[in-house]
């Protein structure tokens, strides 16, 4: 049930000679605000979890360099949408060009589910007349699963029906946050990928952040600068 993947995105613009090939991704996470988007984003990239709760504002991506089994070098770059709705201006936008996305939800917020239909449906119009994306369904914050709201039956019919991959994860413990964007990138790239192989490559590689802060409103943007494991990261 692989969903279609998109082809594979030219060289990185520093291919030389000397380097090796690397594919390059744009990857976005959507989905309602509070989900865990950001704090996904963080734990693949940096392998942690912030507590303190700051709705993103504006746009930040991450980069994360991924070695594949083959020697195939993979950087993803992850774009977190912040606190844009779904009736956002700039969302058309920041979607675009994706060759993947993440609908993510919370699995404690029945609501957060039923919203990947309208999330999903400004995806299919973004990309009308073109590629789809590769989509994966996630479902986030399964460290709280005493408090699901969205049974597992729900979550493997809606992956099913939109043949998509699915993944069940939390940022907070890491639990299958690696696998998920390794599973990715695997499929985006070509890579056929062994359950085992996945475990290994699922061991982190290296993460870099690029931060784009940009506001929708164009003004009175609001930027936290924190400290985080020795990185600044605007959110
Ligand atoms: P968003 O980027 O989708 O808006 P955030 O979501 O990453 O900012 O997370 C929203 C809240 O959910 C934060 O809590 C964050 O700590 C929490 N969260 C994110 N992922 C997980 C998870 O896997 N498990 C649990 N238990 N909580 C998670 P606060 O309390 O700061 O609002
Ligand atoms: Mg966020």
């Amino acid at each position: 049930m692989a969903a279609p993947a998109a082809p594979a995105q030219g060289k990185s613009a520093e291919d030389s000679d000397d380097e090796p090939e690397q594919l390059q991704y744009k990857v976005i996470l959507l989905g309602d605000g509070a989900v865990g988007k950001t704090s996904i984003a963080l734990r693949f990239t940096e392998d942690h979890f912030a507590k303190a709760y700051k709705q993103t504002i504006g746009l930040d991506f991450f980069i994360k360099r991924l070695v594949l089994p083959g020697e195939v070098h993979v950087a993803l770059q992850i774009w977190d949408i912040g606190g844009q709705t779904i009736g956002g201006k700039m969302i058309g936008n920041y979607i675009y060009g994706a060759q993947a996305v993440l609908l993510c939800y919370d699995i404690t917020n029945y609501q957060s589910f039923q919203n990947l239909e309208d999330w999903f449906r400004l995806v299919r119009r973004t990309f009308a007349g073109s590629t789809m994306p590769y989509v994966t369904l996630v479902g986030n914050k399964t460290d709280l699963n005493h408090m699901r709201a969205v049974r597992a039956e729900k979550h493997t019919q809606f992956a099913d029906e939109n043949d998509m991959y699915s993944f069940l994860l939390s940022a907070k413990t890491g639990d299958n946050v690696s696998s998920c964007f390794y599973r990715l990138a695997a499929d985006l790239a070509g890579v056929v990928l062994t359950k085992p192989e996945l475990e290994v490559a699922s061991k982190i590689v290296k993460a870099e952040i690029v931060n784009h802060p940009r506001n929708e409103a164009g003004g009175a943007e609001q930027h936290h600068q924190e400290k985080k494991g020795g990185k600044c990261v605007v959110q």
